[in-house]
């Protein structure tokens, strides 16, 4: 399918040290293994994927801005950011188009403190617990809504 869309891929605070600790919640993965996973996802559904990590607020907030009218979509795992950072929140919502949030780990599942999401109500949906797929998954159900919508 051609499309000319881009999707922009966001990872949050230490998702850059997957692959290095607590493998039975991550998996062994590293977050260069997840970014090619969603981009060949993305490169299969017809749309270019751009990747971007940081542990600053700001600058996930700066990138979320840059993308107005310069993405179709957006998928983010947030990482710990998920849980308190309303300013991710509002910056999401002020763009145009879809944000899915995904995560590798379930967050309902484990401490109570990373069962509130500030990210959950401005996406169009979250997508959690199933490892890397969580990122396949993501770039599928952004295709799918924007065929929809
Ligand atoms: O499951 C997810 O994808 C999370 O977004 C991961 C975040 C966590 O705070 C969220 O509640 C759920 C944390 C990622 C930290 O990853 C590490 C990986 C290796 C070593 C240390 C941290």
């Amino acid at each position: 399918m051609a499309r000319s869309l881009k999707i922009l891929l966001l990872n949050g605070p230490n998702l850059n040290l997957l692959g290095t600790r607590e493998p039975e919640i991550y998996g062994k993965s590293t977050l260069q293994d997840h970014v090619a996973v969603a981009t060949q996802a993305a490169v299969a559904a017809g749309f270019t994927l751009d990747a971007f990590q940081s542990n600053s607020a700001s600058e996930l907030v700066n990138k979320i801005h840059d993308a107005r009218e310069q993405y179709s979509a957006i998928i983010i795992n947030p990482g710990a950011f998920t849980h308190y950072a309303w300013s991710i929140s509002d910056a999401l919502n002020a763009f145009d188009g879809p944000v899915v949030e995904v995560h590798i780990s379930n967050p309902q599942s484990r401490e109570s403190w990373r069962h509130t999401s500030v990210v959950a109500p401005v996406a169009i949906g979250t997508i959690a617990g199933f490892g890397q797929q969580s990122y396949v998954l993501g770039v599928q159900a952004i295709a799918h809504y924007l065929d929809n919508n």
